[in-house]
């Protein structure tokens, strides 16, 4: 079997998700709708992901199922978007474990056996916990999250690395922050009040908050992440020095700041506070990133910043609010 050597068919694992659903639409468009396989586990599919290129089932604890669709469809590149975020993992931190990391470990075999051209993992501002510095984390510093999600991208990060130093598989990962969009919503993430506050402003002009008014995450626009995305799963391999854990930032607001720029749209919004578990979670992430390394290594440039971001996510949930399909 001969070494894939360029990203022309691929898999995308947990792609019903919030962020795997419009990575699939931005892959189709850019490498052809039958050229990018789209799978889910469970959660049924969206007409439009189901409609528009191949769908099937796969659970990526079991390596056979990933397997059999890598022979079916000439898989060259795996993006591994499986994975349960950080308050549900909290709840069931076995099975987070058990999809994110034997999931992982099974895209990486297979990568290894099948010699694919790349995986790409993502991994998560998650990675930071205790004693790293809070603004401006840098690339490099101390890893002690204290979350099982969190856990979890940090070994899957080092095994990202393991797998290209020891195996010669090209991964690759960047560190999301919190995602906003206005087409799938997340679902078991610490970040998702800043998606909720949108829909919420629309439908009823006021949401209540699960965390404090105070906090202050990094947060990044979907346009943005799908174009990091895909600009890290095309950047030159020789020209990477990093591989599974690129910073990767954008903007960072408190929930403060977030509401009154909701404000300037909607001036009887009203934002009201009741924290819950996952005040513990954001309290140990940071409220910004030093994303240089992205910066240079493969030209990382978000285009975004809240007040962009606001309009676009208003206009765009307005609309379906008005036609009657807010929530799809
Ligand atoms: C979460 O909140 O768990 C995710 C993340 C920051 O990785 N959105």
């Amino acid at each position: 079997m001969a070494k894939k050597t360029q990203i022309k068919n691929i898999l995308v694992t947990g792609s019903v998700g919030q962020i795997g659903s419009e990575l699939t639409m931005a892959l189709r468009d850019k490498y052809g709708a039958d050229n990018v396989v789209a799978a889910g586990n469970r959660t049924a599919p969206n007409e439009e992901l189901k409609n528009s290129g191949p769908f099937e089932w796969v659970d990526v604890t079991q390596i056979m199922q990933i397997v059999d669709v890598v022979r079916r469809y000439d898989i060259d590149t795996i993006i591994n978007m499986s994975a349960l975020l950080s308050a549900v993992g909290e709840r069931i931190p076995q099975k987070c474990w058990d999809v994110n990391i034997n999931g992982l470990i099974n895209c990486l075999e297979v990568a290894r056996l099948f010699e694919l051209y790349q995986v790409l993992c993502p991994s998560s501002i998650a990675v930071w916990g205790d004693y790293a510095p809070l603004d401006n984390t840098p690339q490099e510093t101390v890893l002690k999250p204290t979350t099982m999600y969190g856990v979890t991208k940090v070994a899957g990060e080092l095994l990202c690395d393991y797998y290209v130093r020891r195996f010669g598989v090209d991964a690759r990962g960047l560190r999301y922050p919190g995602i906003i969009s206005a087409e799938t919503l997340p679902g078991g993430g610490t970040t998702d009040y800043a998606v909720w506050i949108y829909y919420k402003a629309i439908e009823e002009k006021k949401y209540e908050c699960f965390v404090r008014e105070d906090t202050r995450l990094p947060m990044m626009y979907m346009p943005d992440c799908l174009k990091g995305t895909i600009d890290l799963m095309e950047a030159d391999f020789s020209t990477l020095k990093h591989h599974g854990d690129f910073n990767m930032g954008s903007m960072s607001f408190s929930v403060t700041e977030l509401a009154a720029n909701i404000k300037k749209h909607i001036p009887e919004f009203e934002c009201t506070y009741v924290p819950d578990a996952r005040q513990k979670i954001a309290d140990s992430w940071p409220s910004s990133v030093d994303d240089s390394v992205a910066r240079e290594e493969w030209g990382w440039n978000p285009a975004y910043d809240l007040d962009g971001m606001t309009k676009d996510m208003l206009d765009k949930l307005q609309k379906r609010h008005d036609e009657g399909k807010l929530y799809g």
